[in-house]
């Protein structure tokens, strides 16, 4: 097989597009599906100040270069999360890849500035690590994009993640996130922009960008994924992949085509808009449905100092 564009040796093979391309090409591919993904959707207009939600693995860190190849003013935010080496490395990479090109890197800890990390926010909630962990990075990316005047805040979620969220979705029927389940989110109500344009591009594609273009990554898989559901279904998927070359590409783009907008219509029908009880949280002034958002309460619980025991008769000998 050769390059479909220029003939010369190729270095991948794609069956969903029924194509191969050289290095150079394959790249050139890469910035375009980008391209398509942002205008298509909306995404964000060139001048734009964007946000790219680092975490150090291939998405973020391939979607950062190909905005800037692109000539997006892109920043990136990466969160220390307190997952031990897990998090020290994913951090360590997303330095790394920020002063090789001398871009600009906001890092925020959830340790130093609220006093818990995930590990520790799971215990004391008695709920999934994911959970706080997802609150946590909604909370500081809309902050971080908010204070620093950035239009849009972005993600790495590529084809293969979000036919999996899609997959979980439907199989439960869960109305409301499928209302939701939109490539790009509209700033509203306090909260910023949020798009993913890598949706038109999947894994493979990702880490053959990053190889070769010389991005390292943290290619484990964060240890509190273990036993999560979306990387059963992206197997899953895999497998239709493999036997029918575009399955992915069909599921979430038909979805997006002829489905989405019946969803998000009967829940809007059914709720209406869920913006008219929408006022500053007292705490920190974000947006919130209640008094106190939830990751204000998420920090009250998860930084509680953790309770010693004490040994009561010891004190009464020591007295
Ligand atoms: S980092 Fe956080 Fe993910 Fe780890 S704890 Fe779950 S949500 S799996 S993208
Ligand atoms: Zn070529
Ligand atoms: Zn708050």
């Amino acid at each position: 097989m050769k390059c479909r564009v220029c003939s010369g040796r190729i270095v991948i093979e794609l069956r969903q597009h029924n194509a191969a391309f050289c290095a150079e090409h394959f790249m050139a591919f890469c910035r375009r599906q980008v391209e398509r993904a942002i205008d298509k959707f909306s995404m964000f207009e060139p001048g734009d100040r964007v946000l790219v939600a680092v975490s150090g693995g291939k998405d973020s860190l391939a979607l950062w270069d190909i905005l800037v190849e692109l000539g997006y003013a892109a920043d990136g935010l990466v969160i220390g999360l307190g997952i031990d080496d897990y998090s020290e490395q994913s951090t360590a990479f997303a330095r790394d890849f920020a002063d090789q090109r001398g871009l600009t890197l906001h890092y925020h800890s959830l340790q130093d500035e609220h006093g818990f990390t995930v590990p520790s926010a799971a215990e004391a909630t008695k709920r999934v690590p994911c959970s706080s962990c997802g609150l946590s990075k909604r909370h500081i990316f809309d902050s971080v994009a908010l204070d620093h005047g950035y239009d849009v805040v972005v993600t790495g979620h590529n084809l293969d993640d979000e036919a999996a969220v899609l997959f979980g979705n439907v199989s439960r029927w869960q109305r409301d996130y499928l209302a939701r389940q939109h490539p790009v989110l509209p700033a509203a109500n306090g909260f910023p922009r949020k798009a993913k344009p890598l949706v038109r591009l999947g894994e493979r594609e990702m880490a053959a960008y990053c190889v070769l273009n010389n991005i390292d990554y943290v290619v484990d898989e964060c240890p509190m994924a273990a036993g999560n559901k979306h990387l059963e279904y992206k197997d899953l998927l895999n497998t239709m992949e493999v036997a029918s070359p575009g399955a992915k590409h069909a599921f979430y783009f038909g979805f997006l085509d002829r489905a989405a907008e019946l969803f998000s219509a009967a829940v809007e029908a059914k709720s209406g808009r869920p913006d008219e009880n929408i006022s500053p949280c007292v705490v920190c002034g974000s947006p919130s449905t209640n008094e106190v958002c939830s990751f204000c309460k998420l920090v009250e619980l998860a930084s509680r100092p953790v309770p010693v025991e004490i040994d009561t008769r010891r004190d009464m000998l020591d007295g």
